[in-house]
């Protein structure tokens, strides 16, 4: 029987990243609303990486024993703001105020700011407990510049004023695949993907 990752998030656009890129592994992806599971918990560390293993250990304990139990941790940091919003993404404005609103803040409060200074950055912390309780983490960074207007439909969130120097484009103009070759989520996860082939 295949194994079961259970993925502790209520992010149903991460999911959707996170299914195309462990997709071909031989293991089943569950969603922790797949497995029956409910987690309510208060995301209080100080680090990406304390925040998915603060959700990785609570879905962890309702899961199966022989569950691998991953989560993800993950913001967007922008220099000019002493990387605001970082570790608060989701909880920026409210949690919810749409991205709309989100966006066209960031860019507002860069009025002004030329290129240079406009630099960013996605971070992602894949965290993960395994069946014994052993625990891995694994950090994905992707750089890149905030942008002057919303580009682009494509991923979630602050995808579509996050542009890629080296492509051109924003994240969001990124199909799912060349979003994942690049992103933080893909390189946090791939990583993952080959400590947990290592260690199982
Ligand atoms: P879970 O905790 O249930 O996984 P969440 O959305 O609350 O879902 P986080 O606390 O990790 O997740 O917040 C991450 C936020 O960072 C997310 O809501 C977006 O605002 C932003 N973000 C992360 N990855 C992103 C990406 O690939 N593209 C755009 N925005 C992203």
């Amino acid at each position: 029987m295949k194994r079961r990752i259970v993925f502790a998030t209520g992010n149903t656009d991460k999911l959707r990243e996170i299914r195309e890129i462990l997709g071909e592994t031989d293991w089943t992806v569950l969603s922790i609303k797949d497995a029956g599971i409910r987690i309510d918990v208060e995301e209080n560390g100080s680090t990406y990486e304390e925040n998915a293993l603060i959700k990785a250990r609570a879905a962890a304990a309702l899961a199966q024993a022989d569950d691998i139990v991953l989560a993800d941790d993950s913001g967007l940091e922008i220099d000019y703001l002493n990387r605001e919003p970082g570790i608060y993404s989701a909880r920026y404005l409210g949690e919810d105020t749409s991205y709309r609103i989100k966006n066209q803040n960031l860019i507002d409060r860069l009025q002004g700011v030329p290129d240079e200074k406009r630099t960013a950055r996605f971070v992602c912390a894949i965290a993960a407990v395994l069946p014994g309780g052993k625990e891995l983490t694994c950090r994905g960074v992707i750089e890149g510049r905030i942008g002057y207007e919303e580009r682009g439909s494509g991923g979630f969130g602050y995808d579509p004023i996050f542009q890629v120097p080296e492509l051109g484009k924003s994240t969001a103009e990124l199909n799912e695949e060349e979003k994942n070759a690049v992103s933080h989520r893909g390189k946090a996860l791939r990583a993952m993907r080959e400590k947990l082939k290592e260690v199982l």
